[in-house]
């Protein structure tokens, strides 16, 4: 007989939820009190909210007893990334006029806005949504923001690439009206006439997954998405310049927690081929089948990764080809040669240039000596630019300035130059990521956004007494082991593990293939730099040729 698991508490809180509306109107009107309850602040996330407060005041507030300083995190949905600059600007706008003047690029193509308070919130959403943006399932136990290889206007595979994330995005996109009955229209929830259909969630059901799921689709030999680190990623089988078909990848995740050995990172596994017409049979039979066999009692345990190592990657195959009218055919070969992004300028065939800017862990703001933020909120308003170009955000936390003419583009780089914007990093910097952390990251357990530049500062230096000042070495840092800058698929990553020290891990794979392994645990800076300079040393002397320093690593350490 089969143990009856219970189910978890969010379990409950969805299925009683009236599909994600829960109490949620009446908090907003409650103004006195700037957070939620943790009922509510579990449903916000479906609409793209979480509620945070500021880390830094924590300590004075409590002392003042007063309560924290709370504020909401909204992040919107983008599928492959793509704003026009009228959208953009009505976001810089928004920073402004709402939240705590950033925009804040993540690692799954989208923006986050930070430090919008209670009474703001319904005017943001509803400049999000004139904007013709929406911020539904950037959270929540849904299908996310959906990734796709950065530029669509690159080539033709490219193009579908980013509809094919359109499509997934549209068609796994919540059916409740929740969203806007709550946040836009902002009308009290009436019961239902009894004579209207019913609400219904199609492929969710009223309780949706049992965690969040995330989705890519790329386009080799680039894998700026992250294949294998995604629940689902659909890797693009090309034939003159088109998309024939996907290789598939299943049971990606980076997420773990400190000194719990049954939660890890976790490479996802290739299951098969379909031809492109297939991408959204082959998608539903993946989500659903998560969602009919993942774990409901366990929220550490929910995620696809685990369904399949519970049950075996064979046995999850079969119950997606079970759910297919066409089996799913072997495998395609594909081949990735890193996961960073190409920075400066390149061209397209209609003569149009393309700027992939790099963003310093993707915070546009405007500083005294660095107005990126300015500048990029003027590139936007450039005439014919704002009607025929596009913003892209990247993956890796970058921007593209994309289809600007050739007259354009020197105007656009004295407009850089003009705001102490440089486009020059050194190879270390620019391929490094860290997730946002403290002061908003209500998980953090270290630094890891503010302190990194710092890092990588000393890292430079390092690197150059061992010669190694062009070598490109991808570096992510989080700042708890949640793993939000997909450290552990870096070929160095540090992810936090106290105020001030990280745990070190060596060995991931320039194309972001591979697994690091830890190296040393709970290090201070110091500790880091010590570890890390005799493996500079080592890596000059004794590299084979070509041979990056992740795998230089895992040859040597492992
Ligand atoms: Fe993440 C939770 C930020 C990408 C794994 N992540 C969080 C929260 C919402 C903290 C929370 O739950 O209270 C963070 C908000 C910080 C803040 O103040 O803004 C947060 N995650 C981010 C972002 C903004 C990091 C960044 O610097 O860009 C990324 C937003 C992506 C987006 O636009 O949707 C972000 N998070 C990721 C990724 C990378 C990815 O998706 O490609 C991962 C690893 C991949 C994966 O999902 O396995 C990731 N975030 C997590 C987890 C661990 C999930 C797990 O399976 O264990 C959590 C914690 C949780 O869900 O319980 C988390
Ligand atoms: Fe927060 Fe941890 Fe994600 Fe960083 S990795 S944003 S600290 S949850």
């Amino acid at each position: 007989m089969t143990e009856q698991k219970s189910l978890s508490r969010n379990e409950t809180l969805k299925a009683g939820s009236n599909f994600l509306r829960g109490t949620l109107p009446e908090a907003l009107e409650q103004q006195a009190f700037g957070g939620l309850t943790e009922d509510e602040g579990q449903l916000v996330k479906f609409h793209g909210m979480y509620i945070q407060d500021d880390r830094d005041l924590r300590p004075e507030r409590a002392k003042r007893k007063l309560d924290r300083a709370y504020s909401f995190m909204a992040r919107l949905r983008i599928p492959a990334g793509i704003l026009t600059p009228r959208q953009y600007l009505a976001m810089d706008q928004l920073a402004d006029t709402y939240a705590n003047h950033t925009l804040r690029l993540t690692t799954r193509q989208t923006i986050q806005f930070h430090g919008v308070i209670k009474a703001n919130l319904r005017s943001s959403l509803r400049a999000i949504d004139a904007a013709l943006l929406d911020s539904i399932a950037a959270c929540g136990d849904v299908n996310r923001n959906v990734m796709a290889t950065a530029n669509p206007f690159l080539s033709r595979a490219h193009t579908e690439a980013a509809e094919a994330a359109r499509a997934l995005s549209a068609h796994f996109l919540p059916r409740t009206g929740a969203w806007r009955e709550i946040f836009i229209d902002g009308a009290a929830i009436t019961p239902p006439d009894a004579g209207a259909e019913p609400e219904a969630e199609p492929i969710y059901g009223p309780t949706y997954l049992p965690r969040k799921f995330k989705m890519t689709v790329a386009v080799p030999p680039s894998n700026d998405v992250d294949v294998f680190a995604h629940d689902l990623s659909f890797v693009a089988i090309i034939e003159q310049d088109q998309i024939t078909g996907y290789t598939i990848i299943v049971g990606g995740g980076m997420g773990a927690s400190h000194g719990e050995p049954e939660t890890y990172p976790r490479i996802g596994s290739i299951i098969g081929y379909c031809p492109a017409a297939q991408l959204l049979d082959v998608a539903q039979a993946i989500l659903t089948a998560q969602r009919d066999f993942g774990d409901r009692s366990n929220r550490k345990h929910a995620r696809l990764k685990y369904t399949i190592d519970t049950i075996g990657l064979d046995e999850f195959t079969r119950i997606v080809n079970e759910r297919l009218t066409t089996k799913l055919e072997p495998a395609r070969a594909f081949t990735f040669t890193n996961n960073h992004d190409t920075l400066g300028w390149a061209q397209d065939h209609d003569g149009l240039h393309h700027l992939t800017l790099f963003i310093e862990n993707g915070r546009i703001q405007d500083t005294e000596t660095n107005r990126l933020k300015s500048a990029l909120a003027s590139i936007a308003r450039l005439p014919d630019f704002i009607d025929h170009g596009s913003f892209i955000f990247t993956p890796n936390q970058n921007i593209i300035i994309a289809r600007i003419s050739p007259a354009q583009r020197k105007l656009i780089e004295t407009i850089l130059a003009d705001h102490g914007v440089t486009q020059s990093a050194s190879p270390v910097r620019s391929t490094a990521m860290a997730c946002v952390g403290l002061p908003t990251c209500g998980l953090a357990l270290a630094e890891s956004e503010r302190y990194l530049p710092s890092l990588i500062t000393k890292l430079e230096a390092l690197l150059s007494t061992h010669g190694l000042t062009s070598e490109k070495i991808t570096i992510r840092m989080t700042g708890c082991p949640n793993g939000c800058a997909r450290p552990y698929i870096a070929e160095i990553g540090l992810v936090g593990r106290n105020p001030g020290r990280y745990n070190l891990l060596l060995g991931g794979a320039p194309d972001g293939s591979r697994l690091n392994q830890p190296h040393r645990e709970n290090a201070t800076e110091a500790e880091i730099l010590e570890a890390l300079d005799p493996l500079f040393a080592r890596f000059t002397a004794e590299r084979i040729a070509h041979e990056s320093f992740g795998d230089f690593c895992n040859r040597i350490l492992n």
